[in-house]
């Protein structure tokens, strides 16, 4: 497996241009923008929320990580797309209402694209409405709703039951994931699928798709 140090270590210290420079060279040396994104990008962002849990990073800190990712992003998403895959299905993701945590949204909107799928991003704060909009101007086949807040928790189930008033829920798979998100929430609200990470939301997206 390759070294991914450099890279970790330029996300944790919020370094964009170390990060950018480290991510380079792993792919000018070969490695696979979804192993880097797995191995290096994934698991430092994680790294970053522990350490503001953990009271070692404050709101700035968080933001200088999140801003080196982006622009490791900027960086692999034309990689990634590249990818020789046919586009599996179309899928629109957003974080729910009241909700304006997007960093675990965009890990996984970046690796769905790797994984072949088109997304459409709607952002964060997103209104059910919003996203039935999207689902019928895009045709999609799957949603992806994001929530990193208990409080925004609910938003999930009012999303799926505007989804079932306006008549579209028997035409979109409806996959839901964020840290207090777990199986029986997803189970509860009639959620499809639940995803633990952005990796498993590809696989969850695959098998959705009926790939
Ligand atoms: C970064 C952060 C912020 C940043 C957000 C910046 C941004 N652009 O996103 C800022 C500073 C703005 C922020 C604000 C707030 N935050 Co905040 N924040 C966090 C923090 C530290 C990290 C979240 C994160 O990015 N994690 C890293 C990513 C990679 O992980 P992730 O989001 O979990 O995503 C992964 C999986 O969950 C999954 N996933 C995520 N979405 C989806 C979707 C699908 C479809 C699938 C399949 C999978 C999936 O895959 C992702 C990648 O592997 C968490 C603590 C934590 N450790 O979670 C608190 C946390 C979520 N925040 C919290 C709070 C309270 C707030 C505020 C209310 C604070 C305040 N008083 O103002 C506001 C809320 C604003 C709002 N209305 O949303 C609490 C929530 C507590 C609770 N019980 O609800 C937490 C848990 C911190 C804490 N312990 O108190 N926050």
């Amino acid at each position: 497996m390759a070294d991914f140090s450099q890279l970790r270590e330029a996300v944790l210290t919020g370094n964009a241009p170390a990060a950018v420079a480290a991510a380079r060279q792993a792919l000018d040396a070969g490695v696979d923008p979804v192993e880097l994104v797995n191995q290096a990008i994934s698991p430092a962002m994680e790294e970053v929320g522990r350490l503001y849990e953990a009271g070692e990073y404050f709101v700035p800190e968080l933001l200088l990580a999140a801003r080196a990712t982006k622009e490791v992003f900027q960086l692999i998403r034309p990689l990634l797309a590249q990818k020789d895959i046919p586009p599996a299905a179309r899928v629109v993701l957003g974080t729910v209402q009241g909700d304006l945590h997007d960093i675990g949204k965009n890990l996984v909107g970046a690796m769905l694209e790797g994984g072949g799928f088109e997304v459409i991003d709607l952002g964060v704060n997103v209104p059910p409405e919003k996203f039935i909009l999207a689902v019928e101007e895009k045709q999609a086949q799957i949603v992806g709703l994001s929530a990193l807040l208990t409080t925004t928790m609910p938003a999930m189930k009012k999303t799926l039951d505007v989804f079932r008033t306006a008549g579209i829920r028997g035409r979109i798979k409806v996959m839901i994931g964020g840290a207090p998100i777990t199986q029986s929430y997803a189970d509860s609200i009639g959620a499809d699928a639940y995803g633990e990470n952005a990796a498993a939301a590809v696989a969850i997206a695959r098998k959705l798709a009926g790939r």
